[in-house]
């Protein structure tokens, strides 16, 4: 899978794309991330991707322009052009689903924008769906490309080994993670369930199950509905 990132602020994107599972990922040919500059693309002189909004009211609005050729530059990069991803808290809920769905994809294509606003015509012109990582504002989706990036190359064929397979996730099956214990059997009086020393994997199933269902009804009731 190929991934194209379009931001003003590429540094962002260094530590978290080039560490653990990611760094694992492109190490090993199985997803390549590009990240290309929005700046690149201004026109003027001064390098402005923002202006004043028209109507008036506080905060700078991101201007078309750059962004428009931004993205058509990155989409002639390649033969195909991709899936193209506007991030914005106006967009459709990111969730597993929509992770597998995109996990999917040969070439994902995600432009962060900064918050106060884009104009309208980034939303409405470009071609490209908008996704929202959730209910709270952020300073730009810089942050919430990094979310989709991760939840998408984790899934992809070979990223994780047999030992950290996806399967058993949160929400994979609809219901939160079971506890997990590692030695030592006892730490600060707190004690591994007997269950899982007891070697009966048919009763260790049935028991990961239940704490399933008992941890989603406690935390997530909404999952159950
Ligand atoms: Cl995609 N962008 C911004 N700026 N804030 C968000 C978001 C995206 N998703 C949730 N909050």
């Amino acid at each position: 899978m190929r991934i194209d990132i379009l931001t003003l602020f590429p540094e962002m994107f260094e530590s978290p794309l080039n560490s653990s599972i990611i760094k694992r990922a492109k190490d090993k040919g199985l997803v390549e991330i590009v990240i290309t500059n929005i700046r690149d693309f201004a026109e003027n002189s001064y390098k402005k991707v923002d202006d004043k909004p028209y109507g008036g009211g506080a905060g700078m609005v991101m201007m078309a322009q750059p962004v428009f050729d931004c993205l058509e530059y990155v989409e002639n990069l390649t033969k195909e052009k991709g899936r193209a991803v506007l991030l914005t808290p106006q967009g459709e809920k990111f969730g597993q689903r929509k992770a597998a769905e995109i996990s999917k994809e040969k070439r994902l294509v995600l432009i962060a924008g900064r918050y106060e606003g884009f104009d309208e015509r980034i939303r409405t012109g470009l071609g490209a769906e908008q996704i929202s990582i959730g209910d709270y504002v952020l300073s730009g989706g810089e942050l919430a490309a990094m979310v989709i990036v991760d939840a998408v190359v984790r899934l992809q064929p070979g990223v994780l080994g047999d030992e950290d397979s996806a399967k058993d996730d949160s929400f994979s099956d609809g219901l939160l993670e079971y506890p997990q214990y590692t030695r030592p059997e006892s730490f600060r009086n707190m004690n591994v369930p007997d269950v899982l020393l007891s070697g009966n994997h048919g009763e260790i199933a049935k028991w990961r199950q239940e704490k399933s269902l008992e941890r989603t009804k406690k935390n997530r009731p909404d999952l159950l509905d």
